[in-house]
């Protein structure tokens, strides 16, 4: 590797070479001397703010001691490198998985924990811990100091956190490329029970786990008009594309630790700023202050995150932040490439880029520019080297989340880029058209520029479809679904085998063993692996199964998951001004029943308050009909129903349905009659860090869309992962996480995703009469029982039911839910052994979910890639 400092100056550096600290006073003096110089504060003014930032600083100096050798080491050996690119990383908090992750050799140096409360399995974790004691710290205390890096909305953005953990746990040569908000998903409060979006400005203490590269600046130009007047020309230069708006992405580094490995790999997201070149023209005109202004628009473009979930706003300054992020990590990929003087043709061989989405689709476009416009290279040459170099994923089958650029929009923001997309599209066409002569209806069902309406539209999936060589769905049902519904007639042009499956995954650092200590100790106990390497070969875990009725066992077992519903119940408590509504005495025999997710029509919140709504109005019957509460309690037995998620804020209907369900909450919480056998809580701001509280607290969670339309979830994987069941439908990776378990240990319910058509089509006709229990549902909202200001509030939602079509089939799926809800009861408050051992058999067989293997496909069979693993 190339060096400026010269050989006899070598020995210097040698001999002060950096160390990592590996023991506990090691830490302890890289601590204080942080807090004196990083801080400049002292040991009269260091708090908890100031101690989790000397922690971070600390162990990021370790980090990056690794992260230098891992990037060195990946660069001598040359493998394939894996780029993932996605507009969404929601990473949650890095301290507590940076412990978990870390080596520290504390073999010879290990203090050793004496308090035997603490959980064992973790040497550099509890060394950690320790020596913050010493220090006067708590470590708890200090690890909540770190704001969430919510840079993202859901689902698919922790799919890129996961992934990244992955990469560099297996060894991966991977770098994420993405963008650094100011400002990351919103802070939501409840206010009367309504959503109300506060700004998430998480860089307010500066932030210990970003590397700033200051010298890492890449211009990206935007607007102008392509150059066409040298008739004469006949390629198009850099120079061509006149005029328009330049801004610089300068790079912000984030360590990203592998599990028991000292690879360390890298997420490198960019933030845009002002360049330094002067705006002669207004400055002659005196107009200082209008061009100050116009330098200053250019942090906009990576100020927020763009606060939808699985639906496309259209606005420009969205594409614009698309363009901003593909150009800067298409032109550091590059010159990264071209440092090695290969020829280009060896381009992917060397490099496998992976579109989360088609979010990143312009990167297609933006390679094609530099091989032909910069490096020019002939047309179709590149565009070989385009294709083979990049790999799509799809995240959804729903119309409305499907991105498509107005004509005009796009080649205003880059006109060039429009030229070559209309480029692709001509030669595609010819190649459909050669291939089925005389099909006009075919081409334009598969154009890239979608003419149907007024406005012609760019069709972005179409076009990630056509610039890859692999295309991806994310579990089983929906990889099937995305070849018989929207990609159709490109499986008819290109074969079948340019669409592939890779089920999602999740990484069980953070999802088992950060989230859930106490379940992870008993496991790495019960299966004798005290130095966790199940984290690393989830197929171990199936040594559980052997203890799935030992009634011992199952007590330890059944152990862990009350300290972790007391945890929730505190939390809770917390989050409800100190008031307490659950019922600690009999927390033991109360079902926890939790849905978070993104607020979403299609996941059927609405649904699952109706199912609410339904079991207080029959407990209210049985009770008036003179039945005691025992009596009572034996048909409808305890149970706290826990919501939470974010609504996109323009989404009229997601919202509404909050305030349903808070409405519902306070009706229910405040009936004294029906004392603790029904409560009912929406748990403000749903992000990583509260999903590490709740998902190892739940007995059941709900995962219910229609069938059809969850392309895959994780949550479902989370929630298994740690010993919770599962109500769900036939959707998504609940069809796999049932084959992997076992269908005795999910409770399955509703209509198949191949009825759906027909059901929602019949809607359209007849009304069949919705079912009894929902009319009484129904009723009890329009009376306005649950609004009784204003008895309309909620009217909305019964006509999307009972006028507009039902789209979701709430109806069609309602009477199988209740029964199926009615089951679950039975088998926790009748057959507590058997509701144990379906939980331990559940955790037993979830290693398919661990988002290794997940990684290990995409390297296998999409990326070619192999792991550079450490000497
Ligand atoms: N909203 C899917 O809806 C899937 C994730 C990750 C989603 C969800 O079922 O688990 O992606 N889709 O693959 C999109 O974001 C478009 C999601 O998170």
């Amino acid at each position: 590797i190339e060096t400026k400092i010269p050989a006899q100056s070598r020995e210097v550096w040698n001999k002060h070479k950096v160390q990592k600290f590996s023991t506990a006073e090691e830490f302890e003096e890289k601590f204080i001397s942080h807090v004196e110089w990083t801080l400049a504060r002292s040991l009269y003014n260091c708090d908890d703010i100031a101690a989790y930032q000397a922690t971070s600083q600390s162990v990021r100096d370790n980090l990056v001691i690794d992260w230098n050798k891992t990037q060195q080491r990946q660069t001598a050996r040359d493998g394939k490198k894996v780029y993932y690119l996605s507009l969404e990383f929601l990473m949650g908090r890095a301290l507590d998985n940076a412990l978990i992750n870390m080596r520290t050799d504390t073999s010879t140096h290990d203090v050793g924990s004496t308090d035997e409360t603490l959980t064992k399995g973790n040497t550099s974790r509890e060394m950690i811990r320790n020596a913050m004691k010493q220090l006067g710290f708590k470590l708890e205390d200090v690890l909540e100091q770190e704001p969430d890096a919510a840079l993202g909305n859901g689902g698919l953005g922790r799919l890129a956190a996961c992934f990244v953990d992955s990469l560099a746990t297996g060894n991966y040569p991977a770098w994420g490329y993405g963008l650094r908000y100011q400002y990351g998903i919103f802070a939501q409060k409840i206010i009367n029970g309504y959503q109300v979006e506060t700004p998430d400005y998480w860089l307010n203490f500066s932030n210990p786990w970003e590397i700033d590269r200051w010298e890492i600046q890449v211009p990206i130009n935007f607007y102008g008009y392509v150059d066409r007047s040298d008739k004469e020309k006949t390629t198009i230069s850099p120079s061509d594309w006149i005029g328009g708006e330049r801004v610089l992405a300068v790079a912000h580094d984030m360590p990203i630790p592998g599990f028991k490995t000292s690879t360390v790999n890298n997420l490198r997201l960019w933030s845009a700023k002002p360049t330094t070149e002067f705006d002669f023209a207004k400055f002659n005109n005196g107009d200082y202050k209008n061009s100050v202004e116009q330098q200053q628009r250019a942090e906009s473009i990576t100020a927020v995150l763009y606060p939808n979930d699985n639906f496309d706003q259209g606005k420009e300054l969205r594409l614009k932040q698309q363009y901003f992020w593909c150009a800067a990590s298409l032109h550091d990929i590059v010159r990264r490439f071209k440092k090695n003087k290969k020829p280009w043709s060896e381009f992917p061989e060397a490099i496998a880029i992976q579109l989360n989405d088609t979010h990143p689709t312009l990167a297609i476009v933006e390679l094609q520019r530099i091989l032909v416009d910069l490096e020019k290279l002939e047309w179709h040459y590149s565009w070989d080297i385009v294709t083979k170099t990049f790999a799509y994923t799809n995240h959804t089958v729903m119309q409305e989340a499907l991105e498509k650029w107005p004509v005009g929009l796009l080649g205003h923001l880059l006109p060039r880029h429009l030229e070559i997309i209309y480029d692709i599209n001509w030669f595609f066409l010819q190649s459909v058209e050669k291939k089925f002569p005389h099909d006009v209806d075919l081409l334009s069902k598969v154009s890239v520029i979608e003419e149907a309406s007024q406005e012609r539209y760019v069709r972005m999936a179409f076009l990630a479809i056509i610039g890859s060589h692999k295309v991806n769905g994310v579990a089983e049902l929906h990889s099937d679904l995305i070849k018989t519904t929207i990609f159709q007639d490109f499986v008819k042009i290109y074969g079948a085998n340019k669409f592939t499956n890779v089920t999602n995954g999740i990484t069980p650092r953070r999802w088992l063993k950060q989230a859930n200590p106490k379940l992870a100790e008993l496991i790495s106990e019960t299966i004798n692996d005290p130095d966790d390497d199940y984290l690393l070969d989830m197929s171990k875990l199936t040594a559980l199964s052997k203890y799935a009725e030992d009634e011992a066992f199952q007590t330890k077992w059944n152990d862990v998951k009350q300290f972790n519903k007391l945890r929730l119940a505190d939390l809770i408590k917390h989050l409800n001004d100190g008031v307490d509504i659950i019922d600690r005495e009999h927390i033991r025999n109360t079902l926890f029943d939790i849905q978070v997710k993104r607020i979403h029509e299609y996941k059927r919140q609405q649904l699952n308050i109706f199912g609410v709504i339904h079991r207080y109005l029959s407990i209210k019957e049985l009770l008036q009909s003179g039945a005691s509460i025992e009596k009572v309690a034996e048909r409808y037995p305890r149970k706290v129903s826990i919501f939470g998620g974010k609504s996109a804020p323009g989404y009229y209907m997601a919202k509404l349905i909050i305030k349903l369900v808070n409405s519902v909450a306070e009706v229910v919480n405040a009936d004294t009659e029906i004392q603790d056998l029904l409560k009912v809580f929406f748990i403000p701001d749903y992000n990583v860090s509260k999903a590490e509280i709740i998902t190892p607290a739940s007995d059941l969670s709900e995962h219910i869309s229609t069938a059809g339309t969850e392309a895959s979830g994780t949550s479902n994987m989370k929630f298994v992962m740690n010993g919770g069941l599962i109500i769900g439908t036939v959707d998504g990776a609940n069809v796999e996480i049932t084959r992997e378990i076992g269908e005795d240990n999910i409770f399955l319910f509703g209509n198949l995703s191949e009825n759906v058509e027909e059901l929602r089509y019949k809607h359209q006709f007849s009304n069949p009469g919705l079912p009894e229990g929902l009319v009484k549902v129904l009723n009890a909202l329009e009376s306005g029982a649950f609004s009784p200001q204003n008895s309309s509030e909620f009217r909305p939602l019964i006509d999307s039911i009972k006028h507009q079509g039902d789209y979701y089939l709430v109806s069609d799926d309602f009477d199988s839910y209740i029964a199926t809800q009615d089951l679950v009861d039975q088998v926790y408050h009748k057959d507590k052994k058997e509701w144990l051992k379906k939980s331990i058999l559940s955790v037993a067989n979830v290693g398919f979910f661990s988002s290794d293997r997940c990684i290990e496909e995409y390297a296998e069979t999409i990326w070619n890639a192999e792991p550079v693993k450490p000497e």
